[in-house]
């Protein structure tokens, strides 16, 4: 077996910073780097916190804490200097110690706890990944509920079909799960001086972006984040959309690329059209650079410049109308991406997929036809760590 360290607090400076030991071999090295040595051994018990010096030969790299979590589990206490950190890691290295990542520890530990359930052990570990608080109780949940436990359903069915209708649910949920887990990106986007910039100031609550009555202000975008419900959104204030504008400098051309390319990766699109001076959505051009599904939001701005009637709403296909200077309707604004992104209505104890490995393994059961054996094959593989 072998003896692994790893740093487990964050990289960069800190007040501390904590590398924590674990292996057969753990005990010898520290005492080995550690002043004085026999004197470290002998006061290295269980539950026992030692103030002591780490030693390279002769010079002191760092005074440090020492925790003894086990027998074969320590955790050095570090001052947080990243190049002390790295001089105490290059050290267990030149004493036979393999480093490792903070994850890979923590995997290790989850599955000792979970040596029969890969997807606990998992779920333990990617949980404190999450951007949010409901992200991580979704994920934490997959331990006893959600994916385990159907997972061990899966094991006992016998029909292939129902397995990977199932399992198809579960890609779908995940697709929502990922959005509340790692946040949704939302492009605002609009013809120049519809009001983008005021959009995205006002619902950061800050002068972030440029704002000015001249068509092509924007020119780089702008980002903010906010957390709305169980959800982080990120908004992107993009340039203002303008064909024309793409000919008129190279500064134009590359700002109207830069949208576009930006748009590529938006979960969802806000656009803005300016009550004063509405133009229709081109969508077909629109789609063009959005990904396949990705829901757009018409939002009519600017409506405190003049009195709105149904006409143009439904002539414009508005789905919510608001006024980005004086922020009204921007609560309404938030609660209709929320509904859009349907993040709302999933379960915290619903089924997910939350890593790689799982969606891999979900594509390869829905790809395996009415083959029962190689199903069952695959789920074993999804929850049984030697599987
Ligand atoms: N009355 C009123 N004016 C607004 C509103 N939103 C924006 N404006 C004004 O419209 C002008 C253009 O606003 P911006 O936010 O810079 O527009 P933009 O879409 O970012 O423009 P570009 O960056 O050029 O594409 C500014 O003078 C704003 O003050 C609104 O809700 N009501
Ligand atoms: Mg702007």
């Amino acid at each position: 077996m072998e003896t692994n360290a790893a740093l487990m607090t964050g990289k960069g400076a800190a007040a501390i910073s904590c590398i924590t030991i674990v292996g057969p071999k753990a005990k010898e090295v520290i005492s080995k780097i550690t002043k004085p040595a026999s004197n470290v051994a002998s006061r290295l018990q269980k539950e026992s916190l030692i103030l002591t010096e780490i030693m390279d030969s002769e010079r002191i790299v760092d005074q440090v804490l020492v925790a003894c979590e086990g027998d074969d589990k320590f955790t050095i206490n570090a001052h947080g200097n990243p190049i002390l950190v790295e001089s105490i890691m290059e050290l267990l290295k030149s004493n036979g110690v393999k480093l490792i990542s903070g994850k890979e520890m923590l995997m290790l530990e989850a599955l000792q706890k979970n040596p029969d359930n890969l997807i606990a052990a998992e779920a333990s570990v990617e949980h404190i990944y999450s951007k949010t608080i409901a992200g991580s109780k979704l994920i934490f949940n997959q331990k006893t509920h959600g994916l385990s436990k159907l997972a061990n359903l899966w094991l006992k069915e016998i029909s292939p079909t129902k397995i990977q209708t199932s399992c198809a649910e579960v890609l779908e949920n995940t697709k929502v799960a990922e959005l509340i887990i790692s946040g949704a990106k939302v492009m605002i986007a609009g013809a120049p001086n519809s009001g983008k910039s005021t959009l995205l100031n006002q619902i950061c609550g800050k002068q972030k972006a440029i704002v000015a009555d001249i068509a092509g202000t924007t020119r780089d975008w702008v980002g903010a984040t906010i957390i709305a419900g169980s959800l982080e959104i990120e908004f992107f204030d993009t340039a203002g959309l303008d064909e024309e504008l793409a000919t008129k400098t190279k500064l134009d051309k590359v700002s109207q690329e830069v949208t576009l390319d930006l748009f590529k990766q938006a979960n969802l699109l806000l656009y803005l059209i300016d009550a004063q001076n509405p133009e229709k959505i081109d969508f077909e051009l629109l789609h063009k650079y959005i990904p396949k599904n990705t829901t757009v939001i018409s939002v009519l701005n600017k409506i405190d410049k003049r009195n709105i009637d149904t006409q143009i709403l439904e002539k414009f296909n508005i789905d919510i109308s608001i006024s980005a200077e004086n922020g009204e309707n921007i609560d309404g604004l938030i609660s209709l991406i929320e509904r859009k992104l349907s993040t709302t209505n999933l379960n915290s104890t619903e089924a997910i997929f939350f890593t790689e490995r799982h969606k891999k393994i979900a594509r390869e059961i829905l790809d395996c036809e009415q083959d029962i054996d190689k199903i069952k094959s695959l789920v074993n593989k999804l929850i049984n760590p030697k599987g």
